[in-house]
């Protein structure tokens, strides 16, 4: 029995890699894994799945360490144990998971997707399982990996989280009436739709505007979803939000913080005796890659903008997103609508920065999931909005 993958190890990898993509957003601030440990013959045949290990949702304890805790080995068994991701070689709150593989004793085969790109642990897991006589093969279905670990590699490789813009517009593209008024734009479907993208995402960022406007909260609030509501980031530069905000109610039961750019001490403490974190820039590197970093540095790796205009357009405008989830509602704002993004210039909506990737129905709303073409050099577009 030797390292190279079988049509078996798909099989148990494509298993793994199928939960991988429901735990998206779910294991903050570590990257979601998911472990399938299988018993066989030494000549792979009679194989089973004897356990399940899911990254905890508070990040630890990790998946392999999930999946060892819970079997009865038996001595003349083979036990393959497979992984969406390389197991962590590196002493954190507890012991490694290639500790625990190894200690375990009867681990025989770790087959994995991909090498974990953090650099506590990059190749170094596989070596220290290897230098333990413990068969290791990976690669296999790599670039399914990948794909479902974008935010998790973009924030290790690039020092930014995956970044996904959700707009809710109307037919004719604007997302309210008018300035500085709440409107109500999609069905009932789509905004329980919307809670569930919510509870796939490490953090969701919006501006002080909508904060305001909207007086919003930002939660999971569908059931089962509620423990999944991701870290809520405001930016607000002077530091004037008002407590009485919905937003502030629960922050001991949700992470919420604000970066500003007000280093006034006397009022951040106002915030953190409300259980709300303050993260200071300085005004001169106050802008969006610097916010990403920053977000990055704790953890988020997926993260939602759900707006305002400003926001959407400072994003779109540097580049700085991966995919955006248009919304429609059924019906026409018309003249004296409030545009989804708004420049200066208004012209580059029209420069060809997305590609359609899938249209869903809810109802009567309609949602295009657009990739940036940034990301996939693709050449067709068009502007989605239709309003200019
Ligand atoms: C695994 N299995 O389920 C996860 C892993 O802060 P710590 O000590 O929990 O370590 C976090 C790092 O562990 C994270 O950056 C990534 O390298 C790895 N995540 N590894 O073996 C898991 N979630
Ligand atoms: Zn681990």
């Amino acid at each position: 029995m030797n390292g190279p993958q079988t049509d078996i190890d798909k099989t148990y990898i494509n298993v793994a890699l199928f939960t991988l993509k429901q735990i998206v957003g779910r294991t903050f601030p570590n990257p979601p894994v998911v472990c399938v440990i299988v018993e066989s013959s030494y000549t792979l045949t009679d194989h089973k799945i004897v356990s399940f290990g899911l990254t905890s949702f508070t990040g630890r304890p990790h998946a392999e360490a999930n999946a060892i805790e819970s079997i009865n080995y038996k001595k003349n068994k083979f036990y393959t144990l497979y992984s969406t991701l390389e197991p962590c070689s590196h002493q954190g709150r507890s012991e490694s998971c290639v500790s625990k593989i190894i200690s375990s004793g009867f681990i025989n085969r770790v087959i994995f997707c991909t090498l974990d790109p953090d650099k506590r642990v990059n190749g170094k897991g596989k070596k220290k399982l290897i230098d333990n006589n413990v068969i290791v093969d990976h690669g296999i279905m790599k670039n399914s990996a990948s794909k479902i670990y974008e935010g998790y590699f973009l924030n290790r490789k690039k020092k930014r989280p995956k970044v996904i813009l959700k707009l809710a517009i109307s037919m004719d593209g604007f997302i309210s009436f008018k300035e500085n008024i709440r409107s109500k734009i999609t069905n009932r479907m789509t905004n329980q739709y919307s809670q569930i993208i919510r509870s796939e995402v490490d953090g969701i960022l919006v501006g002080s505007n909508t904060v305001k406007v909207d007086n919003c909260i930002l939660n999971c609030r569908s059931p089962g979803l509620k423990k999944f509501s991701p870290v809520r980031i405001i930016l607000n530069r002077s530091l004037d939000l008002c407590l009485n905000l919905k937003i502030f109610k629960d922050c001991s039961k949700q992470r919420t913080i604000i970066i500003t750019q007000n280093k006034d001490l006397e009022k951040h403490r106002k915030y953190l005796n409300r259980n709300i974190e303050v993260r200071y820039i300085t005004p001169k590197k106050y802008n969006l890659r610097n916010i990403l970093e920053d977000l990055s540095s704790i953890g988020i790796c997926n993260l939602l903008v759900e707006g305002g205009a400003k926001i959407f357009s400072s994003f779109i405008k540097e580049n700085l997103f991966d995919e955006i989830f248009l919304f429609r509602g059924n019906f026409f704002i018309g003249d004296g609508g409030l545009n989804a993004v708004n420049s200066e210039k208004n012209n580059f909506l029209s420069k060809k920065k997305f590609s359609i990737r899938e249209s869903i129905r809810f109802g009567n709303d309609s949602l295009e999931i657009l990739d940036s073409l940034k990301k996939n050099n693709q050449l067709d577009s068009k502007n989605v909005f239709g309003n200019n």
